[in-house]
């Protein structure tokens, strides 16, 4: 594998909207970033991936953007946005944006031509198709559910294609010229000194040219769209050009949300000539996602496939690339809700699975709030935001639970647990906003917050930090980032152990993720204590005693 300039980096990602708003307006803004700077250099961070901040009518959340080439007056100015990348720069930090080329805007002046005459050029942007006898042209469910087909509006039998909300149209790829549009953008900005860009969506953008139905997956009659990414070939071919044309030129990091990649062709997403720098690994946070519906899914994650998809994963990537680690993003409920039995959460376990994610071999990927403990929220109905939580609440009811089940039931999976303010502070609105936050804030603010975590030693912010500088340290951060992973203590309850080895270095972490005591027999020379999450270690002979929710590096003496 060839070394890439980002493997060995901490990389971070902010949900612009909740992140820090410097007007009162309640919604974070770029300013808010511009100022959080040093206390994201602080943490260790070198690369920033920001959630979309472009023109956007917000359906949802900026993910709809109807002018990729202006930033939302809600978040600032073009002048904010060179400032951050400036900025950012002379802290050591790279910015990414977010690139959302799979749809856009139904605003997009784009769609808006093509909807007034689908059969002129702009119509040929979109996938605009005949109905099928009076109906839709296929079955296909859209991610956010209901049919991927509406109507043009005035024609009887014209339909467009959007495989998330009816206000994002899919662009069609296959035209040569959207695609010239779309690097040229690309280039645009990344001329402005952007370190890359995280890709939306994108296993989405080769549809079935056939256009054929899928066999039906649920009393609808529909089957998900997501299933045609699994039987179409040739996604290969823009990808290719997308990387030639946009981001070999600038040594681009260019980090794909590429969902369902098979694993004989994941070398051509990751390998040294693969499409992207790398994608995220999902697996080990999906790993509870046994069914398409919320109410399908287990709570909390098991641990035992949660380990097994992290080893499959971190073995089959080794062979192959470099995947960017997570425990949550914005499309997630928090990693330590979902990782953790309600019970048991606090500082010890939060640490442990800090201690799980940043040791294993891949770029570290934080998400905001992740660094102080930020943990999901209890909801009322109404106080919900994110239109897929609304749908999966509809869904739930449908199918006869109870509206008090379907309520704990979306509580837990929705999307908005990640998206509520960053807390800042114990004062009001967690420090985030002085107007009123455009998201409810966490309850939990008064103890979880960054402002009285520094003042804490042993706070899960300090926690954080020296992690991180332990990762990054001379003596380490060779092992830590290239060393081979090596699963140990496979089948033993509750305890998540794997060891990162090179020719000169050998470190196991071992780690008891659960609230009883435990044990193991230490199987090698592993005597000096590097890295642990209590004040003690204890040892007895070959035996490591562990205590709950205990994790320790252990490094070989030679
Ligand atoms: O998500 C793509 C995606 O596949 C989603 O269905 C994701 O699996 C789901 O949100 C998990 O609950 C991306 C963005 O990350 C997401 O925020 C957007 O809503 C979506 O694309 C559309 O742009
Ligand atoms: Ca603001």
């Amino acid at each position: 594998m060839k070394k890439q300039w980002w493997h060995d980096k901490i990389a971070y990602q902010i949900y612009p909207k909740s992140f820090y708003d410097t007007n009162g307006d309640g919604i974070g803004d770029i300013k808010g970033i511009i100022k959080k700077l040093p206390y994201l250099q602080k943490l260790g961070i070198d690369i920033l991936w920001i959630s979309p901040m472009f023109r956007s009518p917000m359906v949802d959340n900026g993910y709809d953007i109807s002018d990729y080439y202006a930033i939302d007056p809600m978040f600032g100015t073009m002048e904010d946005m060179d400032q951050l990348i400036v900025q950012a720069k002379e802290r050591g930090i790279s910015i990414l944006m977010d690139l959302v080329v799979n749809h856009c805007s139904s605003e997009h002046p784009w769609f808006r031509e093509a909807m007034k005459d689908p059969d002129g050029p702009y119509g040929s942007y979109f996938y605009i198709k005949d109905g099928k006898n009076g109906k839709a042209p296929t079955n296909w469910r859209s991610y956010f559910g209901g049919s991927v087909w509406e109507k043009v509006p005035g024609y009887d039998n014209k339909f467009y294609l959007h495989s998330f909300a009816k206000e994002q149209p899919d662009l069609n790829w296959e035209n040569k010229e959207v695609r010239e549009k779309i690097y040229e953008m690309i280039c645009w900005w990344m001329e402005k000194g952007l370190g890359g860009f995280r890709i939306d969506a994108i296993m989405n953008i080769k549809k079935d040219l056939t256009w054929s139905d899928l066999p039906a997956d649920g009393p609808d009659g529909l089957a998900d769209v997501y299933k045609i990414t699994g039987k179409v070939t040739g996604i290969g071919d823009f990808l290719m050009e997308m990387k030639h044309r946009c981001f070999d030129p600038y040594d681009g990091l260019a980090i794909g949300e590429a969902m369902f990649v098979k694993e004989d062709i994941l070398k051509n997403f990751i390998g040294d000539d693969g499409y992207f720098s790398t994608i995220f690994a999902f697996e080990p946070c999906h790993a509870y996602r046994k069914g398409k519906n919320y109410k399908e899914y287990l709570w909390p994650q098991p641990f035992d496939d949660w380990r097994k998809e992290t080893f499959h994963n971190q073995k089959l990537i080794e062979s192959t690339g470099f995947e960017a680690n997570i425990i949550e993003n914005h499309d997630q409920p928090r990693g330590a809700s979902l990782f953790i039995p309600e019970e048991d959460y606090g500082f010890y376990s939060v640490s442990a699975l800090a201690m799980i994610m940043i040791c294993q071999r891949g770029l570290p990927f934080l998400y905001q709030g992740q660094e102080i403990g930020m943990s999901n929220r209890k909801w009322k109905l109404d106080e919900f935001n994110d239109l897929e939580t609304l749908n999966q609440y509809e869904i739930a009811v449908k199918s006869g639970i109870s509206e008090e089940n379907a309520l704990s039931i979306v509580g837990h999976h929705s999307r908005d647990n990640a998206r509520t303010p960053m807390q800042w502070s114990h004062e009001m609105n967690a420090g985030f906003s002085d107007g009123t936050p455009w998201m409810p804030v966490n309850e939990n603010y008064r103890t979880v917050n960054v402002e009285d975590e520094e003042k804490e030693y042993g706070s899960i912010l300090n926690f954080y930090r020296r992690l991180i500088a332990f990762r990054k340290s001379e003596e380490y951060r060779e092992v830590l980032t290239y060393g081979k992973f090596h699963p140990i203590y496979e089948t033993q309850d509750h305890i998540f152990a794997y060891e990162r080895i090179n020719e000169k270095k050998r470190l196991a972490l071992i780690c008891n993720f659960s609230c009883q005591p435990s044990e193991v027999e230490l199987k090698e020379n592993y005597e000096n204590v590097v890295f642990v999450n209590y004040e003690q270690t204890t040892m007895q002979g070959k035996k490591l005693i562990l205590k709950p929710y205990e994790a320790v590096v252990l490094e070989e003496s030679l």
